[in-house]
């Protein structure tokens, strides 16, 4: 009798037909022969060895090397179950229009099986994925980024609780590329790319739009969150979950060097991506990080931005679509330094300055968690850490002030569900536009985000003490159009303000959206900001926020009656307090 998964492996090689079927150990010595596969067949560039050991650099196709949410589909029977804000197929259609695209697609390639635990090894809230794939580069990406392979497959034994991905890299033409998520069978199909979040099943698809779709069934959430500890002078660590929008600073907020650790106040990484959070049962929000690797951005990491990871990244690490320069060591824009002469560009071409950055903006690194040392001491607890502040935050060059706290639960649920932020080189099409991205999660929701915001609405009062949730924006420009704030290692006097408010301490002012910092409470020692800086970080201009807030009533009116009244009744609360403010500005 064979097993759910040696069935679905064998129906699955009747279609795609490769000349072999390979089952993945995730030992040492399979990931070396891979290496030496992809070396000799050009998947892979080796690196320096001294200086980057066992380190190599890969060049996607210059077609494939973002997440493409256009091509990005939930398959649902219902379209009105997937929402206004993804896109839809119905399932038995997506699988006739694709299947035809998988028929023999691993012809004269390898299919590799790689079974694969999100979460922590042990823990009672990880789950289990396998995925089918014919890119060696996905297998070793898979490696770093999950525990995969006899662990997962032990874990599993003849269970059919696992989710199947089927991936293959077609002919990689964006116009026969599809990524297709079918929550209510579990399974997620995709063609036509290599790339990142696209390829690596375990991450977005599975980790965030089928498991969104399954924590809604099951009382729990999956969030496109960050998870750190901030430690006090006394050593106590408080922890945090945050969810920015791609490339708007997960990774760096959870790897920074503290501004104030002098003072005491230091950050440990728990994850920097993706939040599993479940009610304990001590009424308590715990939360684990299903990943075990960092997919990071490369350009504008430093030994300033992000000391903790530049460290990490000499040896077992991949790049992707990064630079390489003349003693082949990796380089991106903002690494530091000058550019040096001799770069050969994410291309392969000879840089020349004239052809655009070296590396692609979305170039990225993938390197195990283990090896940063900001790694938290917790970051693989089974049982999670208590979450006791839950932050959004978005790119705005305008608008949101550095940070504001909500008014309680159902107010933050607002702040989230009605977040903006300016799109990035993460996802291809346009960089910069502002669009809504409610909790990060627009291109991530697996359902009806209606739905899904009032599953978050249901949470909260499930908690003994729900976390409180503040709104965070590091990227607010002065008119000349610098960034005011410093950001990175300096963010930790933010997140120390969130902690003296939770503790109680802090002072803060109430505006109509919510209650921002006093300029006194907010510790500045070191810090070179002008008074007149401060001000604008933290001012909320009441006549700009009277738009937004008219922007927000059409968002949600793309939900109808779907929306929960609970955040109808917000939208009113927050025009009625700018309708006060701007009379008494006024
Ligand atoms: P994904 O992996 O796509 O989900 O991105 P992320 O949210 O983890 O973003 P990441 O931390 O990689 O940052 C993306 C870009 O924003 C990088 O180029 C960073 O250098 C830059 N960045 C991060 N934090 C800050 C900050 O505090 N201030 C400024 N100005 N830039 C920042
Ligand atoms: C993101 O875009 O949010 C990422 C990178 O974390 S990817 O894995 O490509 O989705
Ligand atoms: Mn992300």
């Amino acid at each position: 009798m064979s097993t759910p998964l040696e069935s679905w492996v064998e129906e699955t090689a009747k279609l795609t037909k490769p000349s072999k079927i390979v089952w993945c150990d995730g030992s040492e010595a399979e990931n070396e022969r891979l290496a030496e596969e992809m070396l000799r067949d050009g998947t892979y560039i080796e690196l320096n060895r001294r200086t980057y050991q066992s380190s190599y650099l890969h060049r996607s196709n210059p077609n494939d090397v973002a997440r493409t949410e256009n091509l990005t589909f939930i398959c649902t029977p219902e379209k009105a179950d997937v929402g206004p804000t993804n896109n839809w197929m119905a399932p038995d259609e997506a699988k006739e229009k694709v299947r035809p695209l998988f028929d023999a697609a691993m012809k004269g390639r390898m299919m590799y099986v790689v079974p694969y635990i999100m979460g922590p090894e042990k823990s009672p809230y990880s789950k289990i994925g396998v995925e089918l794939t014919d890119s060696a580069y996905v297998v070793a990406s898979m490696r770093i980024m999950s525990r995969m392979g006899k662990v997962a497959l032990e874990r599993l034994g003849s269970s059919s609780q696992f989710v199947p991905g089927l991936h293959s890299l077609g002919d990689l033409d964006p116009d026969r590329r599809f990524i297709l998520h079918f929550p209510e069978e579990n399974l997620i199909w995709s063609v036509g790319s290599g790339y990142g979040g696209n390829a690596l099943l375990g991450k977005k698809c599975f980790a965030l739009r089928i498991a969104s779709f399954m924590a809604r069934k099951q009382g729990w959430m999956a969030e496109h969150m960050l998870i750190l500890g901030l430690e006090d002078p006394s050593g106590k660590v408080t922890y945090m979950a945050a969810a920015f929008p791609s490339a708007c600073g997960k990774t760096n907020l959870a790897m920074m060097v503290s501004a104030l650790e002098e003072q005491g106040y230091r950050v440990w990484t728990i994850g920097d991506d993706i939040a599993w959070m479940h009610i304990a049962s001590d009424g308590t929000l715990r939360a684990i990080n299903p990943e075990a690797g960092f997919f990071g951005v490369a350009p504008g990491t430093n030994e300033k931005t992000n000391p903790n990871i530049m460290g990490a990244l000499h040896r077992n690490t991949i790049f992707t679509n990064v630079a390489l320069t003349a003693s082949r060591e990796p380089w991106w824009e903002g690494i530091g330094g000058p550019t040096p002469s001799g770069l050969v560009n994410w291309r392969g071409e000879i840089h020349n300055g004239n052809s655009g950055a070296a590396a692609h903006p979305n170039s990225r690194y993938t390197v195990p968690a283990s090896q940063s040392s900001s790694i938290s001491p917790r970051w693989d607890d089974p049982e999670g850490v208590p979450i006791s502040a839950l932050i959004f935050g978005g790119r705005r060059a305008h608008l949101a002030p550095l940070v504001f706290e909500s008014r309680d639960w159902q107010h933050g649920v607002f702040v989230g569900a009605t977040m903006a932020s300016e799109t990035t080189a993460a996802a291809t099409g346009a960089v910069g536009v502002t669009r809504r991205d409610p909790m990060a999660m627009l291109p991530f929701c697996g359902y009806n985000m209606a739905d899904y915001f009032a599953h978050w609405l249901a949470i909260g009062p499930k908690l003994k003490h729900p976390p409180k949730i503040f709104h965070v924006n590091w990227f607010r420009r002065a008119a000349d159009g610098k960034f005011l704030w410093p950001g990175y290692g300096e963010n930790v006097r933010v997140l120390k303000w969130m902690l003296d408010r939770i503790e109680g301490g802090a002072d803060a002012n109430e505006t109509p959206i919510g209650n921002v910092p006093t300029p006194g409470s907010f510790l500045l020692d070191g810090l070179n900001i002008s008074p007149a800086a401060l001000d604008e970080l933290l001012r909320v201009d009441p006549t700009a926020w009277v738009e937004e807030s008219k922007a927000i009533g059409r968002f949600f009116d793309k939900f109808g009656d779907r929306l929960p009244a609970e955040l109808r009744t917000e939208h009113k609360a927050l025009a009625d307090r700018l309708e006060r403010s701007v009379v008494t500005v006024k």
